[in-house]
């Protein structure tokens, strides 16, 4: 039985749908007299996020091919990379705000506001950081949403059951969307009238964006364990067994750890 490829999309179409999918901006409504207290500033992170995440899904859902995926592959991906997709879009928010994370309009934070939470200005400083090279590289819209399906996409590689023509199937639609997305950001990087060389150079300079974000993460993650820990992140239960099926994945592979 095989389900043909959807059919083919011009770069310029895909990056219209992929544009399309965008998550709207979140306001959290934040009591502004509210003092920055640990307690405080992760309450609203985190009420950030579960809004956040409700979107994620609905913006991965809307990316051309991601819902023809077996269930299986939609899932892993969407646990393997949600941090590192509201990172990325936290860079975004943030690139004309030197020195500040925008983690929504109603809610930014300077490194001295950030060192309120425990372990949190190490995270803090190098996401600014990332940031600056956001700001550095003038990172294009159309680029931006590219490089955040392929985080998506991408972040799977290594895992995945291959057993079963269904997820054979799935494995083989992904390597195509990923395919897609990649011409799309080729596209796009072309657009801007640069020479070949500067065209090759700046695809490599986006892409190894990806493994910082991917490290960031990877950071974020163990900062968020240690607070689960210390019970600070007012986890909902439904959050809380997905962060834990997100340890117990990574726990599984030691070079993400
Ligand atoms: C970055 C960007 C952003 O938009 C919001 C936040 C809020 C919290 C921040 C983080 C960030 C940056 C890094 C920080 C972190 C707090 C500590 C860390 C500062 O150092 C994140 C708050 C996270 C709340 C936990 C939610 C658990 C969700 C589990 C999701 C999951 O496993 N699955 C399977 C759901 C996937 C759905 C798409």
């Amino acid at each position: 039985l095989k389900e043909p490829h959807p059919p083919a999309m011009s770069p310029e179409q895909l990056i219209k749908q992929i544009m399309e999918a965008e998550p709207p901006e979140i306001y959290l409504m934040k009591d502004m007299r509210k003092p920055l207290t640990e307690a405080n500033v992760m309450m609203s992170l985190t009420n950030l996020a579960d809004k956040e995440l409700v979107h994620m899904i609905s913006w991965a859902k809307k990316l051309p091919g991601f819902v023809e995926l077996s269930l299986l592959d939609q899932v892993h991906l969407l646990e393997c990379c949600w941090l590192e997709v509201l990172m990325i879009g936290l860079m975004w928010r943030s690139v004309n705000h030197p020195g500040k994370l925008i983690f929504s309009p109603d809610l930014s934070l300077s490194r001295d506001e950030g060192s309120c939470v425990q372990g949190f200005v190490e995270i803090f400083d190098m996401l600014i950081a990332a940031t600056s090279r956001v700001r550095e590289l003038k990172l294009q819209r159309e680029e931006y949403v590219c490089l955040k399906a392929m985080i998506l996409l991408n972040s799977n590689m290594c895992l995945g059951s291959t057993d079963g023509s269904e997820e054979l199937q799935s494995r083989s639609k992904l390597l195509h969307l990923l395919d897609a997305v990649t011409d799309a950001l080729v596209w796009a990087i072309a657009k801007t009238g640069l020479t070949f060389r500067q065209q090759y150079t700046r695809l490599a300079h986006l892409l190894m964006l990806l493994s910082h974000i991917r490290h960031l993460s990877n950071k974020g993650m163990d900062h968020l364990h240690c607070m689960k820990m210390k019970n600070i992140v007012p986890l909902y239960d439904l959050l809380l067994e997905m962060l834990d099926a997100h340890i117990m994945h990574s726990s599984r592979l030691p070079h993400q750890a």
